[in-house]
């Protein structure tokens, strides 16, 4: 069986990884040793630039293996694309209103508060992921998946992770915390960026 590592610190994406992954007979590992590893300053404006950045780094602790990093957040329209690249500080960006900045819960409260008198019909918005592909710190191809939806005003579902509650997709009727696994695999951002790594690299066979 084929293993590809990820590195990432939420385990959320690292389920939606194994999903997305098994259909295709592959296992998602964590790069080893992952949480002693130096961190990356995610600084980049765009989601590609973070995950670029995430990527090289840490592929150069895997010598000779393909390494992938995400980026990715929720953009929505009527704030300006907000949360964005910030998606996973949203919170802590009001640091008198919270310490632990990567609280899904708080990050989800500040995006109710923010979208208070939005009306239903201007609440859409999309999910983005972005996955770079490196080998010893060098980036191979990088991939992008995105799926559109609104944002509700209360949470629904308990899977998943983020804003996952709070994010419903008109395809399948429902939010993404109401998914299985196999369904956020085939309707995610994240689903669609991994059957492009996946494309990209049957190709390189
Ligand atoms: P790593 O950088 O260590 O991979 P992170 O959580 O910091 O983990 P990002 O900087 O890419 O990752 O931020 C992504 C944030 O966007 C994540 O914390 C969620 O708040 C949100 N997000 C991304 N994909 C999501 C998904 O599938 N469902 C819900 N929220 C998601």
């Amino acid at each position: 069986m084929q293993r590809i590592l990820i590195a990432t610190s939420n385990q959320g994406k690292l389920r939606d990884f194994a999903g997305a992954a098994a259909p295709h007979g592959i296992e998602i590992a964590l790069l080893a040793n992952y949480a002693s590893l130096p961190e990356v300053k995610e600084d980049g404006d765009t989601f590609e630039a973070n995950a670029r950045k995430k990527a090289e780094h840490y592929s150069r602790h895997a010598a000779g293996e393909i390494v992938l990093a995400d980026d990715s957040g929720l953009e929505v329209n009527a704030l300006g694309g907000a949360p964005g690249v910030h998606s996973a500080r949203y919170a802590a960006e009001q640091p008198h209103l919270l310490s632990n900045n990567t609280d899904d819960q708080a990050n989800n409260a500040r995006l109710l508060r923010e979208l208070k008198k939005v009306p239903p019909e201007n609440r859409a918005g999309r999910f983005v992921c972005v996955i770079a592909a490196a080998r010893d710190g060098e980036i191979l191809a990088v991939f992008r998946g995105q799926a559109e939806g609104m944002i509700l005003d209360r949470p629904r579902g308990s899977n998943g992770f983020g804003y996952d509650p709070l994010f419903y997709s008109p395809r399948i009727k429902k939010t993404f915390a109401e998914l299985t696994p196999e369904e956020k695999a085939t309707y995610s951002h994240r689903g669609e960026a991994f059957r492009k790594f996946i494309s990209w690299s049957i190709d390189q066979r």
